[in-house]
């Protein structure tokens, strides 16, 4: 049984004080030498002391100066077991491997021409045999040895303490990392790279200095990630006190990477996606992107580093409270209500989009899993997105000043340690005097609640009942769900749209306002506000308090009114949607039977409104005026029918831009940005409307809305322009089918044209050519055969995960309608591609096997296909742990 347990956790059997590691640079065979000073925990019961080891050649071990006797260990595929050392050792490790023959991109590797790393989470155990567990700290001291002229910069963590030069052209750099550790923030960088750099001068007046190094070529593109870093050191002092406790803070772009980023101590190494733009290259996404990620890289220098999890079991300790502080630093980036909004609602586009099927499927876990078979499969939308929902009802329950409170205690009693959620949760409960007992099972169990509402206005008596139901469905391996402790932050409108009075008979209003925080901790619980003049509309769960599933009867004139009115701006969006969802299904059920497609007037006037409402930032508008997904859609039907939604969809867009043409012609004229581009809020918000506006009209099949895209692409003086009309075009291009033969006929050819100019233009840039496959990989006229063409392109391959994920992953989860493809041929490719990335990377494989995650779900005919390819993948031979798990668990 490969299944690692929770509960069976046991601390080491020894610790670690200091590890000093010698690293012979060479991409065909490295050789690293480590010392480590260890010292028996005197607490265990285990007897041997356990060091992890994978793809390792062992050259030599020695125990306090002697050569081991063979007898005195044991060595497997995957540990190295030395039987009862003594209570304190010195243990020198020589190892030796290969760099340039790991394309797991786990371990030491080579993307480039350089040396990366990448040890969480159990990357380290690539480079020497070690305790690689998180609650194991130490002092690290690396010496590189390297080619002076083929790796010019040597990086590792901490301080640079000496360099030099050595013999046969090679050089050496030493670094210390002041701060003990735990093995997975090791890193080392090495190769030919520049850097842009900034001395600063922190809160306390001791000055750091700032470096993000790239290639050579991109150093025209590091300003952002540069400005972005500065912003967050500066607001993690000023929002939660905390300063930088190095002198010297790097950031690393690599380009083959199979996450976002990487917090190592001092020493962050990203994918260059999250690193690399200027205004020709990156979209208005990739530089919110950038911010978010190298903020939340660097946050983690206290929530993470200095701050550890005892176990992997306790990721989302790190990860829900790093996401959390992530996306307020970017919220306060933008410091207006309605920017905040706009960014809630992305973030909880996010967790329905991806969290609630994950929580509804095969790989269903709780924030703080019991099991796994291989960790880097719970680097899930789980442990970060909902575990970031986790953190912040801490903050909706405890309130701004509460929540500091807390995570001052935090640090207080953990700086220096590796604990556990249930610390966490300790800190903000003992800083508060709240009882949190029950807010644990927010950590144990999984699934998303659903929240039901009834309500009752008594117009004689002024009082107004809410009842609430909570009720959680079984998930993998959980059964029987008990009661939530959810903040459900509500408020009531009055007929004038004004937020009423509250006065709540249960739950007093310390603060006033005209919002309340009902504490919901039964299976059912009533509320009875008094004073209540007039029937009022409840706005129920304001800013999404709770990541539940809210269940309310609301009339279509309740949600009218609450779009145009609600004070809280992400019930405003909210309520948009549920017309929207409400339409969409009962149009997806008409598809199905065949009826006749109708959109009503009221839903169009509604939107109309928002559309042409000034007063509303355009962000905002555009946020309105964005459909739910198909997923979206899926997610609320017992059986999915992929093409009938997509059906239903496009006749709700094709309606909505029939009635809205002349309004979505004026937002574009109106959102026009000329100009220097700069990537902030408000002209964001207005290329997000004007190419939303672009797209919508490339549903009115007539050639003048298509020669404005092809205008715009042809003439656009930015990424998120320039992008923004190729992909109108390029969905257009199935769009004017039909009918419209010749006008079909020539789009055809202005979008071959344009792709091809797009590549020309582009060719010399990675991450542009990214979005390249990718515009194609999710466009609805790129079926199975045209994907296997474009999987032979020259600038195609799977080793680069990032361009395995541009267009495979955009069209195995952003192209349904050919996925889903009536005979089988898209889960084919899946099965096909799974395969063989599997042998390359298995953790970009794994991620891949995703997508067949819901096939329960599905008609019974794509059902059936789903499963060969399910059971095609499980048969296949050399599958990894990663891929094993997610086959075996969706087959199950
Ligand atoms: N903490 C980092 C996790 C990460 C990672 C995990 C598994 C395999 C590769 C990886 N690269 C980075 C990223 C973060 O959450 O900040
Ligand atoms: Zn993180």
């Amino acid at each position: 049984n490969l299944t690692i347990y929770r509960k069976d956790y046991t601390a080491p059997s020894f610790w670690v004080d200091t590890v000093e590691m010698g690293f012979d640079l060479d991409p065909k065979s490295t050789v690293v030498s480590t010392r480590t000073t260890l010292k028996r925990n005197t607490e265990s019961t285990e007897k041997d002391l356990i060091l992890f080891g994978e793809s390792l050649k062992l050259v030599q071990i020695r125990m306090n100066g002697q050569k081991l006797a063979r007898t005195a260990y044991e060595i497997d595929k995957h540990s190295l077991r030395i039987f009862n050392p003594p209570n304190e050792i010195i243990l020198d490790i020589e190892t030796q491997i290969s760099p340039i023959k790991n394309t797991s991109l786990s371990g030491l590797y080579v993307s480039n021409d350089n040396f990366f790393t990448q040890c969480e989470a159990e990357g380290f155990r690539k480079i020497t045999y070690f305790q690689d567990r998180p609650d194991v700290m130490a002092k690290f001291t690396v010496m590189l040895r390297a080619d002076k002229k083929k790796y010019p910069v040597l990086l590792s963590n901490g301080n640079l303490i000496e360099k030099g030069k050595l013999s046969d052209g090679r050089h050496f750099a030493k670094w210390e990392d002041p701060f003990k550790k735990p093995s997975y923030l090791f890193a080392l960088v090495a190769g030919k790279l520049v850097c842009q750099e900034e001395k600063i001068k922190l809160q306390s007046g001791r000055k750091a200095l700032l470096q993000v190094w790239v290639e050579k070529g991109n150093l025209d593109k590091t300003q952002h990630a540069m400005d972005s870093l500065q912003n967050s050191i500066f607001w993690d002092e000023q929002r939660f006190g905390l300063e930088l406790d190095l002198e010297r803070f790097m950031i690393v772009a690599v380009s083959d990477f199979n996450m976002g980023a990487m917090e190592n101590k001092g020493l962050n190494i990203f994918n260059t996606k999250y690193v690399l733009a200027n205004s020709k290259v990156a979209t208005d996404a990739d530089y919110a992107g950038i911010e978010s990620v190298v903020g939340h890289e660097y946050f983690h220098n206290w929530t993470g580093n200095r701050v550890t999890c005892r176990d992997w079991f306790q990721l989302s300790l790190k990860e829900g409270l790093t996401v959390f502080r992530d996306q307020e630093f970017s919220a306060d980036m933008i410091g207006t209500n309605s920017g905040r909004a706009v960014n809630r609602i992305a973030d909880v586009r996010v967790l329905r989009q991806a969290q609630f099927p994950e929580d509804a499927g095969p790989m269903s876990h709780p924030v703080r899993p019991e099991s796994y078979v291989e960790i880097n499969n719970f680097y899930s939308v789980t442990v970060y997105e909902k575990g970031a929902e986790v953190v912040r009802m801490y903050y909706t329950l405890l309130g701004h000043e509460g929540f500091r409170k807390g995570m001052d205690l935090y640090f207080k009693r953990h700086d220096g340690q590796a604990v556990t959620c249930d610390d966490f949760r300790a800190a903000m409960a003992d800083s508060s005097g709240r009882d949190l007992t029950q807010f644990e099972r927010w950590y144990s169990q999984s699934g998303t609640p659903r929240l039901k509402v009834a309500t009752k206005y008594d117009a004689a008596k002024q009082t107004f009942e809410m009842t609430f139901t909570q009720s959680c469905p079984a998930t993998a391996g959980q059964d029987k769900k008990q009661p939530f402790h959810i903040p459900v932050a509500v408020g009531l409108l009055n007929a004038a749209g004004q937020d009423m009075p509250l006065h709540c008979q249960e739950q007093a209003n310390p603060t006033d306002s005209t919002t309340l925080v009902l504490e919901i901790t039964k299976a059912k619980q009533v509320f009875h506000f008094t004073n209540v003049t007039e029937q009022p509309t409840p706005s129920i769960l304001r800013n999404f308090s709770a990541p539940v599933e809210l269940e309310m009867d609301y009339s279509d004139d309740q949600l009218a009114h609450l779009l145009a009115h609600d004070s809280d701006a992400f019930n405003r969006w909210e309520a948009g949607q549920r017309l929207a969802m409400r339409r969409l299904l009962k149009l997806t059920a008409a598809v199905q039977v065949q009826q006749p497609l109708e959109l009503d007037t009221m839903f169009i006037e509604a939107l109309r409104k928002t559309l042409n409402d000034s007063t509303l930032d355009a962000a905002f508008r555009e946020q309105v005026l964005t459909l739910p997904s198909t997923t979206n859609v899926a997610e609320q039907m017992d059986v999915i029918d992929p093409q009938a939604i997509k059906a239903a969809r496009d006749f709700m867009r094709s309606e909505i831009t029939r009635h809205l043409k002349a309004d979505l012609l004026t937002a574009y004229e109106n959102n026009l940005t000329p100009g220097k581009y700069s990537p902030d809020a408000s002209s964001t918000g207005m290329r997000a409307l004007k190419n939303l506006a672009l797209a919508y009209l490339q549903e009115w099949p007539k050639s003048s809305t298509f020669e404005l895209a092809d205008s715009q692409c042809a003439n656009a003086k930015n990424m998120t322009d320039r992008i923004g009309a190729l992909a109108a075009m390029v969905n257009a291009e199935i769009l004017t089918g039909g009918t419209h033969k010749d006008a079909t006929k020539s789009a055809n050819k202005a979008v071959a044209h344009a792709l091809k100019q797009f590549y020309n233009d582009f060719k010399q840039e990675a991450l542009v050519i990214d979005k390249w496959f990718m515009l194609q990989g999710s466009a609805g006229s790129t079926d199975v055969a045209k994907m296997r063409k474009l999987l032979k392109h020259p600038a195609f391959t799977l080793s680069n995960p990032n361009r395995a994920r541009s267009l495979i992953f955009a069209f195995c989860n952003a192209n349904p309608s050919q996925f889903h493809a009536a005979d089988g041929s898209g889960y084919a490719l899946w099965a096909d591609l799974v395969i063989e990335l599997n042998a390359i990377n298995p953790q970009v494989a794994a991620r891949l096997a995703r997508s067949l995650d819901r096939w329960r779900k599905y008609t019974p005919a794509l059902q059936e296909f789903m499963q060969a390819a399910l059971q095609k993948v499980a048969a296949s031979k050399n599958l990894s742990k990663d891929v094993l798990e997610i086959v075996t668990k969706a087959l199950a």
